[in-house]
């Protein structure tokens, strides 16, 4: 999409979201559970979009916990009161926004008898979608974050310091420095974003405090970790933060030969699978499917993505059972399942303090 079409596209869909606004009295913002910068940025912007607009006032919420530390320490910066789904009476609303998710995606806790009324996304457009009154999926953008920049620039509003530090964050590591699907509309906000952010916080965000149980999952992570030809695998069995696979799944990635990576954990009677890959031929979020298949569900992106199976009433065995046929699917679906598992590092504890 050109520059002019992208403009002439939002401005057309911010008539039509003033039309929705019209004579509301609350707004509630659903978030992806456990959610990312993007996601948190992009609901930020919205409330903003939307309290200028129509003088709405508006509730984030989602599922699951804010478990990296750089989100949290994001989320403190902004001040966010984000609140939990489960303390939410969403017969409350009268209007429901969802951001950088989509409703029946399995990583949301909007509850099956409500339906966004909203949703703003650069997830693939799911069928379910379709029938939502107001919806602007950019399958092509990097992130959420870029889609809202656009509204509130054609709106006209002014982006504070901190909302653009926000919306500068998320569209940095949703894109890796857009170094990960970025389209031009991302590198054209992140111009835009930096004269405006406070990059001195950006910094202390992104290098925030992680507690001691970072370190000792992140060496499980690795000791965890077999290569099997150009594939890794890594598991970390029970997790407190959700968002530690994905840590993984990213790091793994970068070593020499490694093209795909996959960690799976367990969080809230849930395993939890995040895929990556660096090459182009298959898609992270096709694989993804294929895996949860039947058991769960998942979604994501070309080169990301991510799966949840609940696992109800299963034994612990019965639970490694399951992983080893997820790990044994993930290999066959990238092509590697013929290789024998080499150990990625082997640790020896023998430096002692
Ligand atoms: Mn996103």
């Amino acid at each position: 999409m050109s520059k002019k079409n992208a403009e002439d596209k939002t401005s057309g869909k911010l008539d039509k979201l003033k039309q929705l606004l019209h004579r509301k009295a609350a707004m509630l913002i659903v978030l992806q559970d456990n959610p990312d910068p993007d996601s948190i940025a992009a609901a930020v912007a919205l409330r903003k979009l939307v309290n200028t607009l129509a003088k709405i006032p508006c509730t984030i919420t989602h599922g699951g916990t804010v478990g990296r530390g750089e989100n949290r320490a994001l989320v403190r910066y902004l001040s966010l009161n984000l609140r939990p789904c489960s303390e939410i009476d969403f017969a409350k609303f009268d209007l429901i926004a969802m951001v950088d998710t989509q409703p029946g995606t399995g990583n949301n806790s909007l509850p099956e008898d409500y339906q966004p009324d909203i949703v703003i996304d650069h997830h693939p457009l799911r069928k379910t979608t379709r029938i939502i009154p107001f919806t602007d999926i950019r399958q092509k953008y990097g992130a959420t974050a870029t889609i809202l920049l656009e509204y509130l620039t054609s709106a006209e509003i002014g982006i504070d310091v901190r909302l653009a530090t926000a919306l500068l964050y998320a569209i940095r590591s949703d894109t890796q420095d857009l170094g990960r699907e970025a389209c031009k509309a991302d590198i054209e906000a992140i111009g835009t974003l930096f004269p405006l952010a406070n990059c001195r916080m950006l910094s202390i965000i992104q290098r925030g405090a992680v507690p001691k149980t970072y370190f000792r999952m992140l060496a499980e992570g690795l000791n965890n970790a077999y290569c099997h030809g150009h594939a890794m695998i890594s598991r970390l069995g029970e997790i407190d933060n959700p968002d530690m696979i994905a840590e993984v799944a990213d790091l793994l990635l970068r070593e020499d030969n490694t093209v795909w990576t996959m960690c799976t954990g367990i969080y809230e009677n849930k395993l939890l699978i995040s895929l990556r890959t660096n090459q182009e031929t298959r898609k992270a979020s096709d694989v993804i499917r294929k895996l949860v298949a039947r058991r769960g569900t998942g979604g994501g992106h070309d080169t990301y993505s991510g799966g949840q199976i609940p696992l109800g009433k299963r034994s612990r065995t019965r639970q490694a059972k399951l992983i080893e046929a997820i790990q044994d699917k993930f290999l066959k679906a990238v092509g590697m399942a013929s290789h024998t598992p080499e150990r990625l590092v082997t640790i020896k504890y023998s430096t002692q303090p």
